[in-house]
């Protein structure tokens, strides 16, 4: 199915040709019906030459009604432009030929009708040089009459070439429905209707309704009056809501994919011109900071703040500014969207989503420093350059921001184009450069501070760094600067190389070892006691750094012996001549006092080296 959308001045004759190509009624209100004139959106379809499905969405051409006008064509590919062979060109004409360039349509065609009125030729032309005016350009034309049905069989051919030419949306796309329509159906419960421009619904989907994210769940759908199974756009879609009260939804809400998307109320855009050279309406025209956002079907107040000053205007008239609305929508990265004056009754601008997380602007300078960075970005999502900007982003944010990162980099590497991964992460390697140097300094001051106990411990370093996720240590320790300075060991962040050598102790301490060594080479097992430690200098810290670096063991508190002493005390007693030896046999072998002999003899045990008999003795291992 394709869809298109109706413009066109007031009474230019837009209704009537819906009614004409489809035999349906796109006035669904009585009181359009008894004016004459269309209040809100109408809805109506056909099958065209060739097959193709064509669903139209009927706009209202009174300027009163702008607001329904560009909740029917936001989110719809392509538009039948309409205009009256017996009036010309109008002021509304105008006005929705600039919506139309300012969001981005570049699909229509021109239709010059009540030409039973009037010779048409004078009014196409005028039309197609305004439209060459524009961002659309000369559109394929057809002059027809809605009243004689003149011209109508051509109109149709026209159109089936109009849709056949539309690009494919992707099926695989997240759903972003705009609500054009809410209702209540008696026993059916709430009913939204929406142009679902790619990606696909089904009946039991799980949807969110934005803003708000509330879960709902799709009870029933139906396509073009008929139910469904499920959806692919671009379609026109009704699609009934389970639990849902009416009241809770309105037009301009959307229906979106779970965790898909990001909702914003603060986004930096790329104003355009809305007539090529800027002349009226113009972006460098001075710009209300009181604007009305115009995306989908939505329309939401947003101040508008331009960033940088007046030589941040590009040639092509186009300039960076910040928006904050009034309430939050669900954007991307690349959506094209307008800004109206409703005051002056025109279109402001046009624009381009560039950032839909862009960061505070609290700094002096920080809003020129911000137009320079977004100079020369177009909004075509570009993931690397977001992660670059960023620093540091995680993938499923920035696929909800439009910007997917599938294919950026391998799983676990280093990737393409400055990007480096880790586990939901992704960092820039400028970012990685920075935080891995900020990890060598923070390991260093914390041996310096802690000689004891190098190495600075991983969640301090988490902390330090403020790293969401612990893998991004790992992803920094294998990059530059600290791959081959710093390694993770035992929980804690190391000066590569060290530990291991036991360069770290301080002299004291080292000078202590050396005295304790000589003591204990000399006699194994006399451990020194604790007034000949605190005469060395070794508390509690010191021992157990030592212990941690392997230079002593310790066999109970306060007692401690050179690495080896155990097989080196199994020696000595293998040496009694006795399989079985009491206590007091061991102390005197070992030449020490009950302090080692005990705990010493419980380690043996313990380690398997030695057992106790029933009647309380010891015995060596087989
Ligand atoms: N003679 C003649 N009258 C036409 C033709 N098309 C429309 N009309 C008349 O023009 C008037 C407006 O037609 P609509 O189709 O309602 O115009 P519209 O563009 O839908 O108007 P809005 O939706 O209110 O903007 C009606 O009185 C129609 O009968 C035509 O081809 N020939
Ligand atoms: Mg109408």
């Amino acid at each position: 199915m394709h869809v298109i959308a109706t413009a066109g001045h007031v009474d230019h004759g837009k209704s009537t040709l819906v009614r004409a190509l489809t035999g349906m009624e796109p006035d669904r209100w009585a009181e359009e019906r008894r004016r004459g004139m269309t209040i809100d959106l109408g809805f109506a379809w056909t099958e065209l030459p060739g097959g193709l499905t064509v669903a139209f969405v009927d706009v209202p051409g009174h300027e009163r009604f702008v607001g329904a006008m560009l909740a029917g064509v936001g989110p719809v590919p392509a538009v039948m432009f309409v205009v009256a062979a017996d009036e010309g060109w109008m002021p509304q004409s105008a006005e929705h030929l600039d919506a139309l360039a300012a969001l981005g349509t570049r699909h229509g065609l021109l239709v010059v009708t009540r030409s039973d009125l009037m010779d048409p030729e004078l009014a196409l032309e005028e039309a197609q040089q305004h439209l060459a005016d524009s961002a659309l350009g000369r559109l394929p034309a057809v002059c027809v009459s809605g009243a004689t049905g003149a011209g109508l069989d051509e109109l149709r051919t026209a159109l089936a070439a109009l849709a056949a030419a539309l690009p494919e949306p992707d099926p695989a796309a997240d759903v972003r429905l705009w609500v054009d329509r809410a209702f209540t159906i008696r026993g059916a419960g709430t009913v939204l209707t929406g142009t679902l421009p790619g990606g696909r619904i089904a009946v039991d989907d799980e949807l969110l309704l934005e803003p708000g994210g509330r879960r709902v769940g799709v009870r029933g759908l139906q396509s073009l009056g008929q139910p469904v199974g499920a959806a692919t756009g671009v379609a026109r879609v009704a699609v009934n809501l389970r639990g849902l009260p009416r009241e809770s939804v309105g037009r301009g809400d959307a229906l979106v994919t779970t965790g898909r998307w990001l909702t914003t109320t603060v986004l930096d855009v790329r104003l355009h011109p809305v007539r090529p050279g800027g002349a009226g309406g113009g972006p460098e025209d001075d710009l209300p900071e009181q604007l009305s956002l115009h995306i989908g079907a939505a329309a939401v107040p947003a101040r508008v703040r331009p960033l940088g000053g007046a030589g941040d205007i590009e040639p092509d008239g186009t300039r960076t500014a910040r928006l904050t609305l009034s309430s939050p929508l669900p954007l991307r990265i690349g959506d094209r969207a307008l800004l109206r004056d409703p005051g002056r009754h025109r279109i402001a601008a046009g624009l381009t989503v560039l950032d839909v997380r862009p960061p505070p602007l609290t700094r002096r300078g920080a809003a020129t420093r911000r137009a320079r960075q977004l100079a020369g970005t177009t909004g075509t999502p570009d993931p690397a350059a977001e992660v670059n900007r960023r620093g540091l982003v995680r993938r499923d944010e920035l696929a909800a921001m439009g910007a997917d990162p599938a294919g950026l980099t391998a799983p676990g590497g280093a990737g393409t184009e400055g990007v480096l991964t880790a586990g939901d992460w992704l960092l820039s390697t400028d970012r990685a450069a920075e935080l891995g140097a900020r990890l060598v300094t923070a390991v260093a001051e914390h041996d310096t501070a802690d000689p004891l106990e190098p190495g600075l411990p991983t969640g301090a370093a988490r902390r330090a760094l403020e790293l969401p996720d612990a893998k991004l240590l790992d992803a920094l320790l294998r990059h530059p600067p600290a791959v081959g300075q710093l390694v993770a060991r035992e929980g804690r962040i190391r000066r590569a190389g060290e530990a291991a050598t036991g360069d770290a102790l301080p002299a004291a301490v080292r000078e202590a070892l050396d005295a304790v060594r000589a003591e204990l080479t000399a006699s194994p097992f006399a451990a020194p006691d604790a007034g000949r430690l605190a005469e060395l200098g070794l508390g509690p810290r010191q021992l157990a750094s030592l212990v941690r670096a392997g230079e002593l063991v310790r066999i109970a508190d306060g007692v401690y012996l050179l690495p080896g002493a155990e097989r080196a005390a199994v020696r000595v007693l293998g040496g009694l001549g006795e399989p079985e030896f009491t206590l007091s046999a061991a102390r005197q072998a070992l030449d020490t006092s009950r302090r080692v002999a005990v705990p010493l003899l419980e380690r043996l045990a313990k380690l398997g080296l030695t057992r106790r008999t029933e009647d309380g003795r010891h015995r060596l291992a087989d």
